[in-house]
C-alpha cells in the first residue's frame, strides 16, 4: 500500500487566505516509512530561511497503486557563469535551442524578475508568442503527485551537499516530471529562498543547471513552463495538460 505525504506552510494565515508561502514537501511512501518521514517534513516546515510559518498543513492519503506512473529522471548538466546577467543570458539560449521563441524565452524571464511575490505554482506560456496561457494569476499550476521511486536513495542524494543536495534533488524530479508532460517543450526556474540563487533550464532530456539567476537576498521565485499550443486539440486540451501536472502520480526512477 503506497501513501501520499504532502505539507505546505505559510506565514499569515494558510495560502489561500494569503499566507506567505514558506515551503513545501512531498513524498510517496510505503506505510512503515510515513512516521520518520512526517517529522522530518515537519522539521523541513519549521526551520525554512523565508521565515517560520504559522500554518502547517499536513496531507496523508492512500494512493492507487494502478494510478503510478514510471518517467526516466533527466540528465544533469552542470554549467559555470560567474554573474546572474550571464546565467540569464545562458538561460535565454538554452530556451532557443529548446523551440522556445527569443520574445517568448525573454517574456519569461522579465516576468519573473518583475514579480512583486512568489508564484505558488507555475506559470504557462505560449512557447512561440510568449503569452500567458493559463488564467491562474499568482497561484499558478502546482505540480503535485511527484516523487523519486526509490525513497532511500532520494534521502542519500538529499544529504549530500546539505542544502544544495535538497534543493537539488527535489528540483530534478520535478522537473523530470514536467519534462514528462505532452506539449511542454521546456522549463524555467529559480528558487524563492533569498539566498539560493542556482536555477535550471528543464527540457525534454535534460536539468541544465545554471549556479547564477538572481541577485543574493531577492526572496521571489517561480517557474515558467512553455507550452507548444500545436500538440493540443479536442483530444488533449489545456485542462488535460493541467491535470496531469497536477494530478497524475509519477514517480521518477
Ligand atoms: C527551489 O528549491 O525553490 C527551486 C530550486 C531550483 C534549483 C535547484 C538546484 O539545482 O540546486
Ligand atoms: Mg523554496
Amino acid at each position: 500500500m503506497m501513501y501520499s505525504i504532502k505539507m505546505r506552510c505559510s506565514q499569515g494565515g494558510p495560502h489561500e487566505e494569503g499566507g506567505k508561502h514558506i515551503s513545501g514537501a512531498e513524498r510517496i511512501l510505503s506505510e512503515d516509512e510515513i512516521e520518520d518521514e512526517l517529522i522530518n517534513v515537519y522539521r523541513r516546515a519549521i526551520t525554512h530561511e523565508r521565515g517560520k510559518p504559522d500554518f502547517i498543513n499536513l496531507k496523508i492519503e492512500k494512493i492507487d497503486e494502478d494510478e503510478i506512473i514510471y518517467k526516466k529522471r533527466l540528465n544533469i548538466n552542470q554549467h559555470h557563469v560567474e554573474s546572474e546577467e550571464e546565467g540569464l543570458n545562458l538561460a535565454k539560449g538554452l530556451l532557443m535551442e529548446n523551440a522556445v521563441s527569443e520574445e517568448s524565452a525573454e517574456i519569461a524571464i522579465k516576468t519573473l524578475q518583475d514579480l512583486n511575490e512568489s508564484m505558488h505554482g507555475a506559470m504557462l506560456f505560449d512557447k512561440d508568442s510568449g503569452e500567458r496561457i493559463d488564467d491562474n494569476g499568482i497561484k499558478g499550476v502546482r505540480v503535485t503527485g511527484i516523487a523519486s521511486a526509490d525513497i532511500s536513495k532520494y534521502k542519500e542524494s538529499m544529504k549530500n551537499d546539505g542544502r544544495e543536495g535538497l534543493h537539488l534533488e527535489e528540483a530534478l524530479i520535478l522537473a523530470s516530471k514536467i519534462a514528462s508532460c505532452k506539449g511542454i517543450v521546456a522549463e524555467l526556474c529559480w528558487s524563492d529562498d533569498p539566498s539560493y540563487v542556482i536555477g535550471y533550464v528543464g527540457t525534454k532530456d535534460n536539468y541544465e543547471r545554471i549556479p547564477i539567476l538572481k541577485e543574493e537576498g531577492n526572496p521571489i521565485g517561480g517557474r515558467v513552463f512553455f507550452i507548444d499550443s500545436n500538440q493540443l486539440n479536442d483530444d488533449y486540451t489545456l485542462d488535460d495538460l493541467i491535470d496531469y501536472l497536477e494530478n497524475q502520480i509519477v514517480l521518477i526512477e
